[in-house]
């Protein structure tokens, strides 16, 4: 390892001093799964959830990574459904802004074909997975770096934080049906939970205490519900 850090001074100078043996430095075609900044391949086994992705053209001329808004939890284990209804070859790269932009240089001068983890290339009309990890907090990017595609839009955010970002979680509306204070238990009759891909139904979620006091048996509520700990648990109301 020592050799190629000395080889690759170039990559290096690059990259974030921390992360320099991120998926490039370690050379072409060899993919021992090293810590990124942006995380780590995940385990197919333990995956929290799936995010599905479609990379597409339109008749605007614009290329596109359509998918729900990425936002992240620290530590959260996602598959990445990836489909490309386009009719060019395109891929889906995670990494930093800031590293994708180096790579997108690379690629300009040629079009390279990677086997990294963070990345996936697919024909027109193909699908595949990338299965990650995110093991930092940040603004990451989800990116085609094939020469042009990045210019026509083919880049997507991608927030990994302590908690889901504000601006984008949507409000569902319910009926308190019950409360069971004492277990910190709810029930709810709630409507289409949007980012747990959940059908409206009648479920028991988790509330803390303080949720707990602003509930009322047969109160409706606009509410957002997630995941915390493995348990459907009530994160806002209003
Ligand atoms: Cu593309």
């Amino acid at each position: 390892m020592r050799n190629l850090l000395l080889t690759t001074s170039f990559a290096i100078a690059l990259s974030a001093p921390a992360f320099a043996a991120g998926t490039h430095d370690g050379g072409h075609g060899e993919t021992k799964p090293a810590a990124m900044m942006v995380g780590m391949p995940g385990d197919a086994a333990k995956v929290d959830r799936t995010i599905d992705v479609t990379l597409l053209e339109n008749d605007e001329g614009q290329m596109l990574i359509e998918s729900e808004p990425m936002n992240i939890k620290e530590g959260e284990t996602i598959r990445f459904k990836i489909t490309n209804k386009g009719e060019l070859e395109h891929e889906f790269v995670l990494d930093t802004v800031e590293r994708n932009a180096e790579h997108k240089i690379e690629m300009a001068k040629m079009d390279m074909e990677h086997d990294d983890p963070n990345r996936i290339r697919l024909d027109a009309g193909a699908s595949g997975e990338v299965v990650w990890t995110f093991a930092n907090s940040g603004t990451f990017e989800a990116a085609c770096l094939i020469p042009g595609h990045y210019e026509s839009g083919m880049h997507r955010e991608v927030a990994v934080g302590d908690q889901m970002a504000q601006a984008d979680v949507e409000y569902t509306s319910g009926t308190i049906k019950k409360i069971d204070a004492k277990a910190g238990k709810v029930t709810i009759i709630h409507g289409p939970l949007v980012n747990l891909d959940m059908p409206a139904m009648t479920m028991v979620f988790r509330a803390d205490e303080a949720m707990m006091a602003k509930m009322a048996e047969g109160q409706g509520i606009e509410f957002v519900a997630d995941r915390v700990k493995g348990k459907l648990t009530v994160t806002q109301m209003k």
